[in-house]
């Protein structure tokens, strides 16, 4: 009972730590934790992951943004095609139903950093400007993390999402 209790106490403490690291709030919508990561050796483009909340009552769309680090912004979706994992972009922006989670993760929705003009190590962090359709523009800061960060996708064919 008493271990029990610990580990409760203890996963809590760690959740708290985490959501304040990168939490930000636009209209209705709630962005967390941005992430990116390490950049392989001549890479031109860079991936960026988050959480998007929307707990009002109306959809919005993540439309476009901008960064420092890239001169194109974009957002993507990554499927199964025939086995093999492709990308492209996501037409007319990455829409958050109210009430509902999106979740840019490997093998899924991601920015992508197009015209990457520096490789990005673990430890970096970068600014980015997000766009709504309806909050408007966010700022935030991504936290570069190492090449293999939640589930390695560096062959992302072998990866399925968990749908
Ligand atoms: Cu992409």
């Amino acid at each position: 009972m008493r271990r029990i209790a610990f580990f409760f106490a203890a996963s809590f403490g760690l959740a708290v730590t985490a959501a304040s690291a990168g939490d930000y709030k636009a209209g209705s919508l709630d962005i967390s934790d941005p992430w990116s990561r390490t950049t392989p050796k001549g890479s031109s483009v860079a991936v960026g992951y988050m959480k998007i909340k929307n707990s009002g009552t109306t959809p919005d769309r993540l439309i476009s943004g901008s960064s420092d680090v890239a001169s194109k912004f974009e957002v993507h979706e990554m499927r199964m095609e025939g086995g093999v994992a492709k990308m492209r972009p996501v037409k007319g922006g990455l829409e958050i139903k109210p009430g509902e989670t999106v979740e840019l993760k490997p093998g899924s929705f991601h920015v992508m950093f197009v015209g990457l003009k520096k490789p990005l190590s673990a430890g970096d962090h970068f600014k980015a400007t997000l766009v709504f359709e309806k909050a408007g523009t966010v700022n935030v800061d991504y936290d570069v993390r190492a090449m293999g960060s939640e589930g390695g996708d560096s062959m992302p064919g072998m990866k399925m999402p968990g749908q």
